[in-house]
């Protein structure tokens, strides 16, 4: 028997609960399917709002769900956001799988900006213009959910699955760079595993951050200078074991690799 919170504010609980206990939880949709995606951000917010009083920072939001990939891996169809806070910023090259219930890794194109972005309306050019550096980033998502599976409105809930994230050394302006045709293989244990480009989040990274930036503009939100924002997964997400090591080649952003213990 699981407990079955109501309000939104019970039910971001239930979500921190979930993640610090390590332990998954039936997915809201399943008793409640007239849960809308609205709901799904209304949840979002109380449980960024708890992790704020908590004393933790956001480093920036994220954008998921943005390549075909992705949404056909977990079979749904549009993109949405979470926010990243200070204490997934893994130092260090070690993975530590007690913190979590059951991670994936993906690779991603991450965003640095000189200047804040304020939606509605802003383009992809508008974000590469506001851009002072992109730098390669491996997302570790660890949906708070029973089997990893979930509805758009469950997943919106729970932060987007954010859980951790190894940001690479790479930092480089991303003038005179195609970050639509730099490409990325994610290997584990020396085995291949996956490949894509940065075509595959919506055409361009920059077109992700751009609808991000919109997406945030309707809650009053915006995009801050220093922020780390990531655009999305290139890749598919990959499950870890402990004992694992994954590496992931970028073209022209250098290599990155951590073991999982
Ligand atoms: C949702 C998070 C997706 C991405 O980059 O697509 C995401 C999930 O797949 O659990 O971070
Ligand atoms: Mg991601």
């Amino acid at each position: 028997m699981s407990m079955n919170p109501s309000g939104y504010e019970e039910m971001a609980l239930f979500l921190i609960e979930s993640e610090v206990g390590k332990r998954e939880v039936e997915r809201f949709t399943k008793r409640r399917p007239e849960l809308t995606v609205e709901d799904g951000y209304r949840i979002q917010e109380a449980l960024i709002a708890r992790k704020l009083e908590q004393g933790y920072r956001v480093i920036g939001p994220k954008m998921g769900l943005t390549s075909r990939a992705k949404m056909k891996q977990m079979n749904v169809e549009a993109p949405i956001y979470g926010f990243i806070f200070d204490y997934m910023v893994v130092e260090g090259d070690v993975l530590r799988l007690d913190e979590l219930i059951h991670p994936k890794v993906e690779a991603e194109i991450a965003f640095v900006l000189a200047a804040d972005v304020q939606g509605p309306g802003v383009t992809a050019a508008q974000v590469l213009a506001a851009t002072e550096y992109v730098v390669p980033a491996l997302e570790i998502i660890d949906s708070r959910y029973e089997d990893f599976q979930f509805a758009l409105p469950d997943v919106v809930a729970d932060n987007a699955s954010s859980s951790r994230v190894f940001i690479g050394s790479g930092f480089r302006s991303p003038v005179g760079l195609e970050l639509d045709l730099i490409g990325v293989t994610l290997s584990i244990n020396g085995e291949w595993k996956d490949a894509g480009a940065g075509a595959e989040v919506l055409g361009h990274p920059a077109e992700s951050v751009a609808m991000l930036a919109n997406m945030l503009s309707r809650r009053g939100q915006s995009l801050k200078a220093g922020q780390v924002i990531l655009s999305g997964g290139i890749t598919g997400a990959h499950t870890l074991k402990a004992g694992d090591t994954v590496t992931a080649i970028w073209d022209r952003l250098g290599t990155m690799q951590f073991r999982v213990q």
